[in-house]
């Protein structure tokens, strides 16, 4: 059977790490897009940790280029395209709306046209997101949900994920939109909330630093690990339709008690270290998230495998190991 072919944009970030693994396991030709950077010498430090930098072929690009999109679509001729990247972190985009948009809105499109112009047989999966619930109008959302985005980031990924099912029904494109809810794991950047905690934690713990300033700790998230919705990913590319799927666990659990769990796990209390900074407080707040994957269940026979618990034992442990090993990410 001939080789499949993958590119994924966003190589580089949280879910391209755990993608690639994933394609290179099941014996996929993985292809990453890159974007150039001053510091070159980090920018695969995501690659490195979780093994595969050697067994994936870079191109430098950026999701604002279309023309370099399209040549770089012509060289790798694709199977499946994962567009990842994105501006990513929600409280940056109040303060970089329009590069928001730019990227995470209209580069899907750039995307889709690429892909329309170049390789139209190649399966296309979106990451969509839970922002776009925002402010929810169902207490647990699925695929019928409407939206309300709260940010510029959830605005720019609605127009990215109606732009996925316009060119799924204007030119037949195999495209499908993944409404992951929000997935965490050792490799999270540090300025989401998560991993800001378990890295405090272990600092903490380590003696070195004595507080953790957070902002609101009333928000609450259905938070997975990343391992586990990468391979949903992958189950919405190799089915025979194109379709719309939330990936979630169905638990939503606060800020506060994503605290009491890691603190504890290391044998502290978090109310000794936890302290209010308004600076991390948002211009709209996502209150709560809560996601219903019945359908990828039934037509994906996908399931959360990780327990929030487990999750954030992986984490705590993992920052302190590389804290120990005075390592960086
Ligand atoms: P991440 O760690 O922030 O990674 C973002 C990736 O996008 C990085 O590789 C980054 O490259 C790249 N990128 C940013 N701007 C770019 C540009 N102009 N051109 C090309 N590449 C660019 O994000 P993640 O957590 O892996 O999430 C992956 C995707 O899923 C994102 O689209 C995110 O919005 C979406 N999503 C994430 C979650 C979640 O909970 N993790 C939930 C729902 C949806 P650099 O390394 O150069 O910065
Ligand atoms: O970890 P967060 O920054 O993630 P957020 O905003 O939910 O966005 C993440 O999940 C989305 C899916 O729903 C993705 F689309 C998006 O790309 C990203 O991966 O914040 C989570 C919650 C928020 O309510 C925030 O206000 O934690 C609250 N929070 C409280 N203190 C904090 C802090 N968030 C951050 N980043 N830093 C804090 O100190």
């Amino acid at each position: 059977m001939a080789v499949k072919h993958a590119l994924i944009t966003g190589i580089t970030g949280q879910d391209g790490a755990y993608l690639s693994k994933f394609l290179i396991e099941k014996g996929y030709e993985v292809h990453g897009l890159l974007r150039r950077s001053a510091s070159a010498d980090v920018v695969d430090t995501r690659l490195k940790w979780i093994g595969v930098a050697e067994n994936v072929t870079l191109h430098d690009g950026n999701l604002t280029d279309l023309s370099g999109l399209i040549r770089i679509l012509e060289t790798v001729e694709p199977t499946e395209i994962y567009n990842l990247a994105a501006q990513s972190f929600v409280k940056s985009s109040w303060q970089q709306p329009y590069l928001t948009g730019l990227v995470t809105g209209l580069g899907v499109t750039n995307m889709l046209e690429a892909t329309r112009l170049t390789c139209p047989q190649a399966r296309f999966y979106q990451a969509s997101s839970s922002e776009m619930f925002g402010l929810i109008q169902e207490p647990e959302q699925s695929e019928s949900t409407p939206f309300y985005p709260r940010s510029p980031y959830g605005a720019a990924k609605l127009y990215g994920h109606w732009m996925t099912v316009n060119y799924r029904e204007s030119f037949g494109l195999h495209a499908s939109s993944g409404i992951l809810f929000n997935h965490e794991s050792p490799l999270r950047g540090i300025e989401f909330v998560t991993r800001k905690i378990t890295d405090g934690v272990a600092r903490i713990k380590l003696d070195l630093q004595k507080t953790l300033p957070l902002g609101n700790l009333d928000a609450k998230r259905d938070w997975g690990h990343a391992r586990d919705y990468v391979k949903a990913m992958w189950l919405m590319l190799q089915q025979d339709e194109p379709d719309d799927y939330v990936i979630a666990t169905g638990r939503t659990v606060s800020v506060r008690d994503f605290c009491t769990l890691a603190f504890s796990h290391v044998g502290l209390n978090a109310e000794d270290h936890v302290v209010l900074d308004e600076r991390y407080l948002r211009p709209a707040e996502v209150n709560v998230l809560l996601g219903d994957p019945t359908k990828a269940r039934k037509k994906l026979d996908w399931v959360a495998e990780t327990t929030l618990e487990e999750l954030i034992a992986e984490m705590v442990d993992a920052d302190l190991d590389r804290l120990r090993h005075h390592e960086h990410l």
